[in-house]
């Protein structure tokens, strides 16, 4: 049978890593496969796995969401803010065990070339500078590169899913100006859709650039109208870098004078000397993933009842039926 021959992409016996439906379309699939061949893989009746264990698309979400619905962690901010590089360092610290510190378990991923892709570049080796993961481009993609995580709680003994979500940052400004603009299509999905919103906060940026700050207050400013009573945070990332704290202080003035309710974290990627043997890094990253892996969906309230018979329908017979 024929297989594609892009490194990495294993189809026919998993889905295009491109996310074409057709293999046929891919411009990658051997356009010299024969046809009765293509007819076979093409039937939509039949279901491939859909894994190829790069970052997820929205169609395989409902794979994930079979089992149980997933949490989708909405990561909002500019270009180089530094949200591939929290990702990535998180992913690190799960893959050495760092979640026990939080009575937590890594439980599998269903995107472990998506998350080795973005974290590879932070990971230390002899002889070679750390660096940092390459920018997330947002040429060709609608919906953001989600990346999945099973965690598994000590405390409660259940395995819940997550789907954090790699998206450039040039998506959130268009989406801060218009949300209905194609360009920021992306992003509305992200923000309609996700169930911790985190606003990440470069404090680089916001301290040197009076540009980084009114696009940051005007993804708030709209972030406040899409979060609609959902958990969100406010991360202030880079924090190893010692800015001006007044412009910081000014900014987060503005951040609580209309989202009152957020909360406040500061994390670090860039691991110096000094602070390596404080853990800081370590230790930001945990608290706020210990925040997020605490946050609950949104809970109904059922109606009150006072029947207290044997009878299973008795919220339909109950009602006076006039
Ligand atoms: N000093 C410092 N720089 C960082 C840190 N995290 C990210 N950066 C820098 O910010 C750049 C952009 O980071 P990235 O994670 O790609 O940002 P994204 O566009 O929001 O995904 C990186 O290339 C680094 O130069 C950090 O913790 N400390
Ligand atoms: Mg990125």
């Amino acid at each position: 049978m024929t297989k594609c021959k892009e490194p990495g992409c294993n189809a026919p016996d998993t889905k295009c890593s491109f996310g074409e439906t057709h293999l046929s379309d891919c411009k990658y699939w051997p356009s010299d496969s024969n046809s009765e061949e293509n007819i076979v893989i093409d039937d939509e009746s039949e279901v491939l796995l859909p894994w190829t264990s790069m970052a997820l698309g929205l169609t395989d979400v409902e794979f994930i969401s079979g089992c149980s619905k997933p949490k989708i962690i909405g990561v909002i901010g500019a270009e180089n803010a530094g949200k591939t590089s929290m990702l990535a360092a998180w992913y690190l610290l799960m893959s050495k065990g760092g979640l026990s510190q939080i009575e937590k378990r890594f439980a599998g991923s269903y995107s472990l070339i998506g998350w080795e892709a973005i974290a590879n570049n932070l990971r230390w080796e002899p002889g070679r500078p750390l660096c940092f993961p390459p920018h997330t481009p947002s040429s060709f993609r609608r919906s953001p590169g989600l990346l999945h995580t099973a965690i598994y709680s000590q405390a409660e003994d259940i395995i819940q899913h997550y789907l954090f979500a790699d998206s450039p940052g040039e998506w959130f400004g268009k989406w801060a100006v218009n949300t209905e603009s194609p360009e920021a299509e992306g992003a509305s999905w992200l923000v309609n859709n996700a169930n911790v919103l985190l606003l990440i906060a470069d404090r680089d940026a916001i301290s040197k650039s009076g540009r980084a700050r009114s696009d940051f207050k005007l993804l708030t400013r709209r972030l406040n109208v899409e979060s609609k009573g959902r958990p969100i945070a406010l991360v202030w990332t880079k924090a190893d870098i010692v800015e001006d704290e007044t412009v910081i202080d000014g900014i987060r003035d503005f951040v609580l004078s209309i989202l009152p309710q957020i909360n406040e974290f500061h994390i670090q990627v860039q691991i110096n000397s000094e602070s390596d043997t404080d853990n800081i890094a370590e230790n930001g990253l945990l608290i706020l993933l210990k925040w997020i892996l605490k946050q609950n969906s949104l809970k109904v309230s059922l109606p009150e009842y006072d029947y207290v018979g044997p009878d299973p329908f008795f919220m339909i017979q109950h009602k006076d039926v006039t």
